[in-house]
């Protein structure tokens, strides 16, 4: 048993076509940065149909499921892997709930979004869809393994 092997739990996080048109991409991602989770990956990406169906495989019985893939292919989105103990949890929760008119004040939903089919960004729901979302959404190489240089006030 290595415990230093382990790798960090990590979650995928990506800015919706609306959150990029609505200029948007800086103020999400800082949201991330503030609370001190750690990034691991970013990029500015326009998703295939066959990604987004497959990003979204357990909803393809739901009746807006050709909207949401319609939505999520009409423009680039923001693609971001950050690490972090409890991350998962804790980016939903900054986040908010899926509805925007139900998600708190504070929250990202909360505060920039109104409507369900444009709610700005995504957040996987557990570790194992985390890694299961950002191995999809990234190909090797593409993602960084670094140290922060000087954030012992964080860890
Ligand atoms: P979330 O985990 O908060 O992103 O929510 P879900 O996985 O339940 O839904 C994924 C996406 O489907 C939502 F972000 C928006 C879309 N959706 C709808 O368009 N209509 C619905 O009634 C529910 C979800």
């Amino acid at each position: 048993f290595l415990p230093h092997l382990q790798k960090m739990e990590e979650t995928y996080i990506m800015i919706k076509p609306d959150g990029v048109q609505r200029g948007l991409v800086g103020e999400i991602i800082s949201r991330f940065e503030k609370k001190g989770f750690k990034m691991t990956g970013l990029k500015l990406f326009k998703c295939p149909q066959e990604l987004a169906e497959e990003h979204y495989k357990d909803l393809n019985s739901k009746p807006f499921f050709p909207k949401l893939i319609g939505y999520i292919t009409s423009g680039p989105v923001v693609c971001m892997a950050w690490e972090g103990d409890g991350v998962v949890a804790s980016a939903r929760k900054l986040i908010g709930a899926t509805n925007p008119l139900q998600a708190e004040p504070g929250t990202i939903r909360g505060d920039l979004a109104v409507q369900t089919g444009r709610n700005v960004v995504h957040g996987s729901d557990s570790p194992e869809n985390g890694k299961r979302e950002i191995a999809l959404w990234f190909k090797e190489g593409e993602l960084c393994e670094w140290t922060p240089a000087q954030a012992p006030w964080l860890l």
